[in-house]
């Protein structure tokens, strides 16, 4: 899964896609191509920052930034088109112009979103989160951080299946960095096999994340090494979809693994 950020205070590509307030959509439909061409089978749209302290935006200023992003590209290319958003609102006109899969930070636990996910019949990610955007990373705390986000996790995928999501639908996420310490994303990588066995394909999105900040002294632009050992390590792990911002070196770092994984050993 590739990121396309349309926002204009984006952590990872800090508005690329903007100038002077305006979403360029051509600009976004080469980036589009471009990780399409590199083999993205899916394009995450978002245009909430989740960073802490970014600006609140109202549904129609997300709506505003990604509905053209949809229109556009569910015309011209026929790979799934996910909607990064908490918003039933964006939901439902998202999925009108072409999204496959709702991807949101939030497990629909807005006012609306679980029932508006369902009646749009589309395949749901349901991530984890401690706290809020603005306060989640001030002092998280967990007894046990794998075993409260698989209860969650599981939670959340049973609400979905009593409103008729079907469980084939259900994507399930840890959230890397949402509401975690360093010590929490590393336990999560470490045990990300044990979240698989709730049965649902997990997601996993670490790239340019802190964590490897935090481990490596990088700043945003030069966390693709670190990125990448991730890619490798959630891949190992069990992740079915990598969302990342650098998709080319992502897909070399799975050719690697699946050749590794169908050697023939003496
Ligand atoms: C995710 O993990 N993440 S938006 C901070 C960064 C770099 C990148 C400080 N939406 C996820 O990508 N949806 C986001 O550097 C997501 N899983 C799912 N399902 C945050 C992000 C980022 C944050």
């Amino acid at each position: 899964m590739g990121v396309l950020n349309v926002t204009p205070d984006s952590f990872s590509d800090g508005g690329r896609w903007f100038a002077n307030g305006q979403a360029d959509l051509d600009a976004l439909r080469r980036e589009a191509f471009a990780m399409i061409d590199a083999g993205a089978k899916i394009l995450d749209i978002g245009g909430e920052s989740t960073r802490p302290g970014a600006a609140p935006v109202s549904g129609q200023q997300e709506l505003d930034r990604v509905l053209p992003v949809f229109e556009v590209l569910s015309r011209e290319c026929s790979v799934v088109l996910s909607l990064d958003s908490s918003s039933p609102a964006v939901m439902r006109e998202a999925a009108a112009a072409g999204a496959g899969l709702l991807n949101d930070v939030r497990a629909f636990q807005r006012d609306g979103a679980l029932a508006v996910a369902a009646e749009l019949g589309l395949p749901v990610c349901l991530m984890h989160m401690q706290g809020k955007p603005d306060t989640m990373q001030q002092a998280p705390q967990y007894r046990d951080v794998l075993a409260e986000v698989q209860v969650f996790l599981e939670a959340r995928a049973n609400d979905c299946i009593e409103v008729g999501i079907p469980r084939s639908q259900i994507v399930i996420d840890p959230g890397f960095g949402f509401g975690k310490t360093l010590e929490h994303n590393l336990v999560l990588v470490a045990q990300l096999e044990r979240l698989a066995l709730l049965g649902f394909p997990v997601m996993a999105g670490l790239s340019r994340k802190s964590l490897i900040a935090k481990l490596t002294g990088r700043g945003v632009d030069d966390r693709l090494p670190g990125s990448l050992a991730l890619a490798m390590l959630a891949a190992q792990g069990g992740a079915s979809i990598l969302r990342v911002h650098d998709v080319a070196e992502t897909a070399d770092v799975l050719r690697i693994l699946q050749a590794v994984k169908d050697v023939q050993t003496p």
